[in-house]
């Protein structure tokens, strides 16, 4: 290979002070580990001579503690999008050292192409394979790879021998092209293939190649406890009741499943339920329980925009490449996403909410309405396209101090318009064709815990005449009882 073979430490002096940086990947999977690791050096060094350095980060979303860990704590990021779940970064853009600009996760690369957020001056990428010809294979997550490399002026890869070549052909490459030129995407069925198995570059931007051997280190789950498992057990029993009673198809949809522990659960309880057919996941994170899920027949094919797998799943997935192969491909996030094909296919989509307030508004991102937890990712792209939307989350946090239904959210991702079913360990909350009195009390007696029933009980009771019946005194009562006292139980209605 003709390409220069560069230290780390070489590669992040290619970057300069100012420049935008498009990072490949989506979640760890995918994401550079040794570039962000120098560049956040190179920025400690620069500060301590009294110089600026930062520079500014778009990647797929989350990524690892290599990434948004190291720029974060080195002081390194001036600016941030689309998501982020790093504790040091979520600190840090909280005290406002870093912009951070939180953002539908489908839409980022074209808002990028219209020119909306800057240039991106260079291109970092996780390769398993590169050849003379600028054809890149991207390693387990693709997020806004394929837009970040066509613009970029300088190409870093980052070729890491962990991944197997034989991942080639695993991949759907594919950019839409730009209004007033664009046609319908063609995906019509989660397996589906439109694109290329390569990004394809020109060869003569890659400045250099950094060598790598590291696993992406996605922690496995814990034990699914009992409130998770009820959560999990809801939804697939909803599911299968709403097929057996016909307003679900009998060969079933293609499933949407957001990240953590209540939705790993969740895939886990719709596997187990014999009721529902062997399902297709058309999702952004594959996560662990699809491997056991394939093996068993339970799902046919994931199409996603990662392999957000732990350690020991990958290696089940790489040890049997030839089996998977055919039954996943890792998209853009761009089509993994896409709100056009979410309708068209009728994805159900399932997602978890911090909280949500009696009338079905839902904060997916923010503490207290206050403080960034992680950000939209893709809940929006899902949501509000669903042919079901379905919101989990237990009943209370903080060992009951915090209610998870409030009388009004705190701050709203998703409005009461797009949200169809809410499940807690309690039951459903089924809000279709409900009107805003309807909805409130099918939460308030379903999904909410008996402890904050009379509270949201009272807190309805007190607004006459009104179509949603809000109580502009009380309508944060909960919130405020937390900060004040520790405790939403305590609050003044
Ligand atoms: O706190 O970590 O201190 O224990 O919030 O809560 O219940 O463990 O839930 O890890 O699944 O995260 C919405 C943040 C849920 C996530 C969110 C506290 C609670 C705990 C985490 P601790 P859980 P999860 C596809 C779709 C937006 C993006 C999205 C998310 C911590 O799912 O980021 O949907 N979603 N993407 O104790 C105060 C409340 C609270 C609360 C929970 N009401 N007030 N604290 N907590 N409720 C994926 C992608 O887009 C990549």
């Amino acid at each position: 290979m003709s390409y220069k073979i560069i230290s780390a430490e070489e590669a992040a002096s290619h970057i300069n002070h100012g420049d935008n940086i498009g990072f490949s990947g989506f979640t760890a999977a995918g994401s550079p580990k040794a570039v962000s690791e120098a560049l956040a050096k190179r920025a400690i060094a620069a500060h301590e001579k009294g110089e600026p350095f930062q520079v500014g980060v778009f990647t797929g979303a989350s990524t690892s503690d290599h990434l948004d860990g190291a720029l974060a704590r080195a002081g390194a990021m001036k600016f941030r999008t689309p998501y982020q779940s790093n504790k040091d970064s979520r600190a840090a853009l909280n005290r406002h050292e870093v912009h951070y600009y939180d953002y539908h996760l489908s839409q980022l690369a074209q808002d990028i192409r219209y020119g909306f957020l800057g240039d991106v001056d260079v291109a970092v990428i996780e390769a398993c394979d590169v050849t003379e010809d600028g054809e890149i294979t991207l390693t387990s997550g693709v997020g806004n790879t394929p837009t970040y490399a066509r613009l970029a002026k300088k190409i870093i890869i980052e070729l890491n021998s962990y991944h197997p070549k034989a991942l080639k052909g695993l991949h759907d490459i594919y950019e839409p092209a730009d209004p007033p030129c664009r046609r319908e995407i063609p995906i019509y069925t989660p397996s589906d293939r439109i694109g290329t198995a390569t990004v394809k570059v020109d060869p003569k931007k890659i400045v250099g190649i950094v060598e790598t051997n590291c696993s992406d280190g996605v922690a496995p789950f814990t034990p699914l406890d009992e409130t998770t498992m009820k959560i999990g057990k809801n939804v697939a029993d909803f599911l299968a009741k709403e097929m057996k009673e016909g307003r679900i198809p009998s060969t079933f949809l293609p499933i949407q499943s957001g990240v953590g522990n209540i939705a790993n659960a969740v895939l886990g309880c719709l596997g187990e339920n014999k009721d529902i057919p062997p399902f297709e996941m058309y999702t952004e994170v594959i996560q662990d329980s699809v491997v056991g899920l394939m093996k068993e027949g339970r799902c046919k094919f994931a199409s996603g925009c990662s392999l957000t797998l732990s350690d020991g799943a990958m290696k089940e997935l790489y040890d049997d490449i030839e089996f998977f192969k055919d039954k996943v491909v890792l998209r853009p996030q761009e089509l993994s996403n896409n709100p056009e094909m979410v309708r068209r296919m009728g994805l159900i989509t399932i997602n978890t909410a911090i909280e949500a307030d009696i009338f079905g508004n839902i904060n997916s991102t923010h503490i207290m309405g206050k403080k960034m937890m992680n950000g939209i990712g893709g809940s929006g792209d899902f949501t509000r396209n669903a042919y079901i939307s379905i919101y989990t989350t237990p009943s209370t946090a903080k060992n009951g101090c915090i209610s998870a239904f409030v009388p009004m959210v705190s701050h709203t991702d998703h409005s009461e318009h797009s949200v169809k079913i809410i499940i807690s360990e309690y039951g459903v909350a089924d809000l279709r064709g409900k009107s805003p009195i309807q909805r409130a009390e099918e939460i308030i007696e379903n999904v909410v815990h008996p402890d904050y029933r009379p509270l949201l009980r009272e807190y309805l009771s007190k607004t006459k005449d009104a179509h949603t019946p809000i109580c502009l005194e009380s309508a944060l009562s909960f919130h405020q009882a937390f900060e004040a006292e520790g405790d939403m139980r305590k609050a003044k209605i």
